[in-house]
């Protein structure tokens, strides 16, 4: 990678930065038998069809995480990678129900995150923010007990909640009611919408939800008075090229709507979703576009600086970034 580009990730599942060798390694450390001998056989099986396919492999490889050791050593290998690829401030997701529901519990896993987040501003120098996400596949009654269970952890380690998994079929307008509570709750609101759902959804995420950022969104291109909301409110959109190809949301990277996104007036960010599983981390991100759709280095700066703009940074750390 050329010189790194200074920016900030605001699209980035922890769980979905377990890279084949780390898994393999704590399935040993932690008696989980896997079905998979070796790292290569394990990255073979990366081989999407859908979100759905993509999804079985992931919930089912997070089985590998147990202790707190294992969250703090899964984040610190993400923060050390990232960095490497000019990644200053970055913004993660977690899955609560994913771990409570296989037993461990969420103090087990704040612990190992906050521990590996506190460091990581001396130790590689990233600053962070941790979002909670609710599983959108299982009902809202859980997402509602998820999110009860995190309090103790709100305004100092979770700043926000998100809204991620398996997306048709599970439209934003059932979850208003957590959405409510973390409103009052102080806390950031943003929701995976149009990744492979309709534009409907992306509406229902802006006015039921009332999210301040759409992760990916890609698919609000359809609707040409959504993309007038989006660029009147300069609402974000976390999008995640890489993520995207490997899933089938495009064909390839050549017929990615990034381009037209930014034309349109939209305030667009490249991130790297799971990097583990889609091929490449940020900077990975930002090189193919480069590469495979011939961005020019002022419109990557400018989605660098998009991302700084994008991120829930006070006024005065935004200004000591852009
Ligand atoms: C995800 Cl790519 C994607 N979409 C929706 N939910 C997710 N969880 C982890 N990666
Ligand atoms: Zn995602």
């Amino acid at each position: 990678m050329s010189d790194p580009v200074p920016k900030a990730e605001l699209h980035l599942h922890i769980e979905g930065t377990l890279e084949p060798e780390l898994a393999l390694d704590l399935a040993g450390r932690n008696g989980v038998a896997l079905p998979y001998r070796s790292a290569d056989e394990l990255r073979a099986a990366y081989d999407f069809q859908d979100l759905q396919s993509f999804l079985d492999l992931y919930y089912g490889l997070m089985a590998v995480l147990r202790t707190e050791r294992d969250f703090a050593e899964l984040a610190d290998a993400y923060l050390a990678r990232a960095a490497a690829q000019g990644v200053r401030h970055a913004e993660i997701f977690f899955d609560p129900q994913a771990h409570t529901a296989r037993g461990v519990p969420l103090a087990t896993v704040m612990a190992g995150l906050g521990e590996a987040l506190a460091a990581a501003p001396a130790r590689h120098g990233v600053t962070t923010r941790l979002i909670m996400c609710f599983l959108r596949d299982e009902p809202a009654a859980s997402a509602l007990e998820a999110f009860e269970a995190a309090r103790p952890w709100f305004g100092t380690l979770i700043t926000g909640v998100g809204l991620d998994s398996a997306e048709v079929g599970h439209p934003p307008a059932g979850f208003r009611e957590v959405y409510d509570r973390a409103r009052a709750a102080g806390l950031r609101l943003v929701a995976h919408a149009g990744e492979e759902g309709p534009p409907e959804y992306v509406w229902q995420a802006l006015d039921v939800l009332g999210v301040e950022r759409v992760d990916h969104g890609i698919r609000s291109m359809e609707d040409p008075r959504l993309v007038e909301r989006l660029v009147r409110d300069q609402v974000p959109l976390t999008v995640c090229p890489l993520s995207n190809v490997r899933l089938r949301c495009v064909d390839r990277l050549a017929d990615h709507p990034l381009p037209r996104m930014m034309a349109a007036g939209l305030l667009v960010t490249v991130n790297s979703d799971d990097p583990s599983y889609f091929g490449g981390y940020a900077g990975d991100n930002f090189d193919a576009l480069r590469d495979g759709l011939g961005l020019t280095g002022e419109e990557l700066r400018l989605l660098a600086a998009n991302s700084f703009r994008a991120a829930f940074l006070s006024d005065a750390e935004r200004a000591a970034y852009l």
